[in-house]
C-alpha cells in the first residue's frame, strides 16, 4: 500500500540563487554577502570575492537554466523553489532604479518554467543581502533596510505578477538568531552583536514581511504569500519537567517567528524573555497595524529534530546547520552529523497545523552525502544513492502519515533537487541533488549533469502522486 497525497499536490525540488546560478558579477549583478564567505558560516569573511568560494560560479545555473529545468520538467515536477538574487535587481540594495538585465533573467527563468507547465515558488530574500547593505547599513539592524526591501518587493512583484503565484518572504527567518552576517546580512560580528541589536533587526524584518504580503495583496489578489522558518522541533531529552520546560523554551525561539507572522501580533510570552534580556523593541507608529498582515501558507525546512535538557553538563552542542542541539540517542545522522528523523517531520508538520490551522508548506528536506559518480552497464554515468531514495521516502510516509492526521499541506519541494554548494559549509561535495553536477570543491569538474538513480525514483513518485512509496 502506497501513500495518499492530496489531488494537485505541489511536488518539486529547492534551490537558492547564491549557491547555483554562478554568474556572481554578470550582467550588472552587485556583490551579495554570499561573495566574500567562501567557507560557509563558521569561516572567514573575505576583503574581496576569492576563487576558493564556491558560489561564485556555483553550478553555472544562470547559463545552463534551460537545460536544468527541462530535467525537472521531465520529473514531472510542478513546483519549482528558486530565490531571486536581491543584488541581481538592486546591485547596491539602495538604487533608485532597478537592474533590467537582472529582471530580464528571471523573466526568462519563469517562462521556461512555464514551458513545461511548473510553477516557480520564489523566496524574495534567501541569505543574499546586497554586500553594500550589510556594510553601509550594518544591514537589517538598520531600519532603512525595510524601505530599500520595499522597492524590491514593489519592482519584482510588479514585474512578475502574471508569472508567480507563490510567494516566500525571508529564508528561513530565524536563523538570523544564530546566523546574523548570512541571515541578516548584520556586519557587526555575532560576539558583539547585542541582543537587542539582533531583536531589533527581527522586528525589522518581521514588519518588511508583513509588509511585503500587504503590498502584494493589493498588486495581486491572487498571489499567495507565506513565511519561511527552519524548523527543528525540540524533544526533552527525559521526561524530566524541567526539560519538558526546556524544549518547550527553545520550541518558542523559532516559532516566535511564525507566531508573528501567522497571527499578526507578538506573543505574550516573548515579554518575559525581552524583559530578561533587557531589549526593548523599538515600535513606530504603524508598525503594529502592518504586522497584521498575516500570511497564507506558513513553510519550513526540515532536516533534524533535536533534543532539549535543563541539564547543563549535557548541554553540549550536538551538530546541526544552522541551530544545532543535544543528540538524541534514538536516532542516527548523516555524515555531516544531522540526526535523521522522519517521524519528526510528521510532529513538526502537526505541531504547526495545530498551532496555525494554516495551510503548510514543506520547502525543504534532504539528505546531503557524498556521492560517487559510476558508469554503469549501459556506459551511462550515474549515482547509487540508495541512501537518498530511503532517507526521502522514509520522510515522505511520515508525511503521508501527517497528511492523514489532518494536516493541510500545500507541496514537498526537496532540498537542492540538482547539487549545489552548501550554506552551512560552501562545500559541492555536500550533494542533495537527483542530479549530479561534475564540479568539485577545488574547483575542478566539466559542469555536465548526470541523473542519479533517485531520478527515475523521483519521476514515479510524483507520477503516483506518492502511491510507490513504500511504509
Ligand atoms: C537550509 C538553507 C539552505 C540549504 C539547506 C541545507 O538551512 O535554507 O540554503 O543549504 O539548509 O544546508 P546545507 O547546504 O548547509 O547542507
Amino acid at each position: 500500500m502506497g501513500v495518499k497525497f492530496p489531488k494537485g499536490f505541489l511536488w518539486g525540488g529547492a534551490t537558492a540563487a547564491n549557491q547555483f546560478e554562478g554568474a556572481y558579477n554578470e550582467d550588472g549583478k552587485g556583490l551579495s554577502i554570499q561573495d566574500i564567505m567562501p567557507k560557509g558560516i563558521r569561516g572567514p569573511i573575505t576583503d574581496e570575492p576569492t576563487e576558493d568560494n564556491m558560489k561564485l560560479i556555483g553550478i553555472d545555473f544562470y547559463h545552463r537554466y534551460k537545460e536544468d529545468i527541462k530535467l525537472f520538467a521531465e520529473m514531472g515536477f510542478k513546483v519549482f523553489r528558486l530565490s531571486i538574487a536581491w543584488s541581481r535587481i538592486f546591485p547596491n540594495g539602495d538604487d533608485k532604479e532597478p537592474n533590467e538585465k537582472g529582471l530580464q533573467f528571471y523573466d526568462n527563468v519563469f517562462d521556461e518554467l512555464h514551458k513545461y507547465g511548473i510553477e516557480p515558488l520564489v523566496t524574495i530574500s534567501h541569505y543574499e543581502t546586497p554586500l553594500a547593505l550589510a556594510k553601509n547599513y550594518d544591514g537589517w539592524t538598520n531600519r532603512k533596510l525595510i524601505g530599500f526591501f520595499e522597492n524590491y518587493v514593489r519592482a519584482i512583484f510588479t514585474r512578475y505578477k502574471d508569472k508567480v503565484k507563490y510567494w516566500l518572504t525571508f529564508n528561513e527567518i530565524n536563523s538570523a538568531l544564530h546566523a546574523p552576517y548570512m541571515s541578516a546580512g548584520i556586519w557587526t560580528p555575532k560576539e558583539k552583536l547585542s541582543k537587542q541589536d539582533l531583536y531589533q533587526a527581527m522586528h525589522h524584518e518581521l514588519v518588511a514581511s508583513a509588509l511585503t504580503v500587504k503590498i502584494g495583496h493589493e498588486i495581486n489578489p491572487e498571489f499567495k504569500i507565506g513565511c519561511m522558518i527552519l524548523g527543528v522541533p525540540n524533544y526533552p531529552l527525559t521526561s524530566k519537567p524541567s526539560d519538558v520546560l526546556k524544549a518547550m523554551q527553545q520550541d518558542r525561539e523559532n516559532l516566535f517567528f511564525a507566531d508573528v507572522h501567522a497571527r499578526g501580533k507578538y506573543p505574550k510570552y516573548m515579554n518575559r524573555l525581552f524583559k530578561e534580556n533587557n531589549v526593548k523593541i523599538n515600535m513606530e507608529p504603524g508598525d503594529a497595524e502592518i504586522l497584521q498582515n498575516t500570511v497564507d501558507f506558513i513553510s519550513f525546512s526540515y532536516y533534524m529534530s533535536s533534543c532539549a535538557t535543563s541539564d547543563p553538563e549535557k548541554n553540549k552542542s550536538g551538530a546541526g546547520n544552522i541551530i544545532s542541539g543535544v543528540s538524541n540517542p534514538y536516532l542516527k545522522a548523516s555524515e555531516w552529523g544531522w540526526q535523521i528523523d522522519p517521524e519528526g517531520l510528521r510532529y513538526i508538520l502537526n505541531l504547526l497545523y495545530d498551532r496555525y490551522q494554516k495551510p503548510l508548506f514543506i520547502v525543504e528536506n534532504g539528505l546531503g552525502a557524498v556521492d560517487k559518480l559510476i558508469t554503469d552497464e549501459k556506459g551511462n554515468k550515474t549515482v547509487n544513492d540508495d541512501y537518498r531514495i530511503n532517507y526521502l521516502n522514509d520522510h515522505l510516509v511520515q508525511v503521508g502519515e501527517a497528511i492523514e492526521d489532518g494536516v493541510e499541506l500545500m507541496g514537498y519541494t526537496t532540498w537542492g533537487c540538482i547539487d549545489l554548494v552548501s550554506a552551512s559549509t560552501a562545500e559541492l561535495k555536500k550533494r542533495y541533488g537527483f542530479i549530479y553536477v561534475d564540479r568539485n570543491d577545488d574547483g575542478s569538474g566539466t559542469l555536465e549533469r548526470y541523473k542519479k538513480k533517485s531520478f527515475d525514483w523521483y519521476k514515479e513518485v510524483i507520477a503516483t502522486n506518492g502511491e510507490s512509496l513504500k511504509k
